[in-house]
């Protein structure tokens, strides 16, 4: 962070101190009635305190700002990263499988993965048979509240499949926060064991896309914590925090989500990330992230419904009543009509549509129902897709239209959204 990001974070912390020692000493003044205390000086404590409390809100603005442009910085450097893997993609023929935030643990209370293990494996042998590329995409350990080596002996089974991905030549790994010893060459001898030979970990990935041998644009992966205060300053500090969390995990058997436990932050991060996508849009380059735990394509949040929709929809409902139609019918309409309103208020804060389509986030492999989600590049299409489906079957579901990857490149290109959304 940034010495100014600093300062105005430990002033953001101060001002409401502040504030709140001048409202008291107001309130003092005014409560008893000190006769030493003159109305000038009541005044002159009023208006320091209204004087405080606009600087305060100037700096939390200041310093959501400051949130963004530390996430920007921290996604420029990893483009420029000396870790950075490049490749390259031929939309006609290769396929690519990427998935994220498994936060494998040791199959205790505190583990989030063990949920969704049959899902992955069914995933990754799917993929596998298919001739995908593998892709993971960080936080694939929970090393904040595990040891490596317990880790990697309770999931022998999960890296004994990544194997035959890494013997193909079809395994990239990058590191997020909550694994990033892999960072270190020495920790990563661990894996290279259970490989078999030796792991590259990348902090991203930039992959050059072909059509018909044609560049067509450019997919940047990361893991997406990069510049976030708990990921680089506070680390030292949160990491024994995280582990007493652990503990308690363990202790009540209960997994929580704890990076992305607020709702809001997962969505202000977001769009830090797509703000930042946005700027490198004129080189036709989309990011694909993780990290936040809430798959992202561009068209996935529901339309807020107008009120005409809904007037219209009223006037059906008192058609249908005027004309005393069967239970069912009214039941129907009656029940549609309310969901339209609820989603409507439900819009009060309506998403900031992402447009162009530059940024695209794989959800995670740690859900509590048992689900992953992942993105998919395949037969030239670009895809979110979560295991199982509908039916609990061993196989992908697709969660939006895919969209040609081609048609992503151009809009991105021209500036433009991809289509309206559904
Ligand atoms: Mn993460």
């Amino acid at each position: 962070m940034s010495p100014i990001g600093r300062t105005m974070r430990l002033f953001a912390a101060a001002a409401p101190l502040v504030a709140g020692a001048g409202a008291g000493a107001v309130v003092a003044a005014w409560r008893f009635d000190f006769p030493w205390w003159p109305a000038e000086a009541i005044g002159g404590l009023f208006a320091v305190l209204v004087v405080s409390v606009l600087i305060y809100l100037q700096a939390l603005k200041r310093v959501a700002g400051f949130y963004d442009s530390e996430i920007e910085r921290g996604l420029t450097r990893a483009l420029g990263s000396d870790r950075l893997h490049e490749g390259a993609f031929d939309l006609d023929s290769d396929r690519l499988i990427v998935f994220s935030d498994l936060h494998k643990g040791t199959r205790d209370g505190a583990d989030d993965f063990w949920r969704s293990e049959p899902a992955y494996m069914a995933a990754l042998a799917y993929y596998l048979e298919l001739g995908h590329a593998l892709v993971v995409l960080g936080d694939v350990e929970e090393l904040w509240e595990n040891r490596a080596g317990n880790v990697i002996g309770k999931y022998a089974n999960v890296l004994a499949l990544e194997r035959q991905f890494h013997e193909a030549n079809r395994y990239t790994r990058v590191w997020g926060n909550h694994d990033d010893d892999w960072r270190r060459r020495r920790r990563v001898r661990r894996l290279n064991r259970v490989f078999g030979s030796e792991v590259a970990l990348f902090e991203a990935i930039k992959l050059r896309v072909t059509k018909d041998g044609e560049p067509i644009g450019t997919l940047f992966l990361a893991h997406g914590h990069q510049g976030t205060a708990d990921s680089q300053i506070l680390a030292t500090v949160s990491r024994p925090a995280v582990r007493v969390f652990g503990f308690l995990q363990r202790k009540f058997n209960r997994p929580w989500n704890i990076p992305t436990l607020d709702a809001n932050l997962r969505e202000r991060h977001d769009l830090a990330m797509f703000h930042w996508a946005r700027k490198q849009a004129s080189g036709r380059l989309v990011l694909i992230a993780g990290h936040t735990h809430h798959p992202v394509f561009w068209n996935t949040k529901p339309d807020r419904p107008t009120e005409q929709e809904i007037a219209d929809l009223q006037v059906t409902l008192d058609q249908q009543r005027g004309q005393h139609a069967a239970p069912e019918i009214l039941a129907r309409t009656s029940a549609r009509l309310e969901q339209l309103k609820a989603r409507r208020l439900d819009g009060a804060k309506p998403p900031t549509p992402i447009s162009p389509p530059c940024y695209f986030n794989t959800g995670c492999c740690a859900f509590s129902d048992g689900d992953v989600t992942g993105i998919e590049i395949a037969d030239g299409e670009i895809r979110l897709v979560r295991w199982p489906d509908d039916k609990g079957e061993p196989l992908p579901k697709q969660l939006v239209d895919p969209v040609p990857l081609e048609q992503i490149f151009d809009a991105v290109g021209g500036g433009v959204a991809a289509m309206e959304p559904a």
